[in-house]
């Protein structure tokens, strides 16, 4: 372990078999980002995107809630000091946010409580989301004079239709697991008591499938957005090209023959 990893103060890091598990670790403040958990949280992912032995990674949150956002405790009187949130956010959450997109492994968040603000936008950056039925996604932003952010406005409409998007930032409601689920604005919500199973065999299921070919899938999604019907055909042939030489397209398909399970390599 590099040695800013041993001094993390606000987030738990652990790198086991291929897997990276990342839990935010202020449990009394519901796991609320303060200017230290934003320092944690880049060292952290920044180490996770330049270790190509990571087959698969988890975001969760310790004790009750997931994360509750930004921490507001420092902002007791409202005619304080006035901050530039343009810089908090640069410097923070799209520091952090911009780190995770580059990391090639997917992504497992594991929404264990509350997803509030910045929180549950964060959650829902990543590549599957997973969410206890007590869990809820709230888009506080309106709530305290603020807009969406971490990318919310631009994942929402996408994952939920504009139609719900609208209403559930500008009227800052909580969305049950359960709704998020049948909105695809989640893959899915599971009974508290099956959780932590669930959250373990989905992580171990990933992390042997061909993560290569995982990688390039997340990023051909990804990049569906901005293409045109035959830019993205384009953009299957030459990555189904880099596929075709890998490892793995070979193993997968000699244990398809020799109806064996197959070994992944991960390249
Ligand atoms: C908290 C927080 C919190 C500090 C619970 N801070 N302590 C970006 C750029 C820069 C600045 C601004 O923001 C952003 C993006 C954002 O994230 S904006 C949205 C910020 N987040 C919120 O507005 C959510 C605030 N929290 C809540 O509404 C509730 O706490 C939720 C609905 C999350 C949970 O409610 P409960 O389950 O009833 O728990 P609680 O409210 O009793 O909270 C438990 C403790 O956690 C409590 O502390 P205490 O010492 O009284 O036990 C809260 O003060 C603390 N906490 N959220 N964001």
């Amino acid at each position: 372990m590099s040695e800013n990893l041993s001094n993390l103060l606000t987030i738990k890091y652990e790198k086991t078999s291929n897997i990276a598990r990342i839990v935010l670790n202020r449990p009394d403040k519901l796991n609320a980002f303060s200017d230290q958990m934003h320092h944690d949280l880049f060292e952290v992912l920044t180490a996770v995107a330049s270790d190509d032995s990571i087959r698969c990674v988890l975001i969760s949150g310790e004790g009750r809630g997931f994360c509750a956002g930004q921490d507001l405790g420092s902002r007791k009187s409202a005619d304080g000091e006035k901050l530039d949130l343009g810089d908090k956010l640069e410097n923070g959450y799209n520091k952090n946010l911009r780190v995770l997109k580059s990391i090639k492994a997917p992504i497992i968040c594991a929404v264990n409580g509350v997803a509030a603000g910045a929180g549950a936008n964060i959650a829902l950056n990543c590549d599957i989301v997973i969410a206890k039925k007590s869990a809820k996604f709230i888009q506080a932003f309106s709530s305290i004079g603020l807009v969406p952010d971490c990318n919310g406005s631009w994942l929402l409409p996408k994952l939920v239709g504009l139609a719900r998007a609208k209403a559930i930032t500008l009227l800052g409601v909580p969305v049950s697991a359960e709704q998020a689920e049948q909105w695809g604005m989640i893959y899915q919500a599971v009974d508290d008591e099956d959780f932590d199973d669930v959250v373990e065999k989905l992580l171990t299921t990933v992390a042997v499938r061909p993560t290569k070919a995982l990688s390039l899938t997340k990023l051909l999604l990804e990049d569906s957005y901005a293409n045109t019907y035959d830019q993205q055909l384009d953009r299957e042939r030459d990555i189904q090209r880099v596929c075709g030489l890998s490892h793995d397209f070979a193993e997968g398909v000699d244990a398809f023959n020799n109806k064996r399970k197959p070994e992944f390599k991960g390249h």
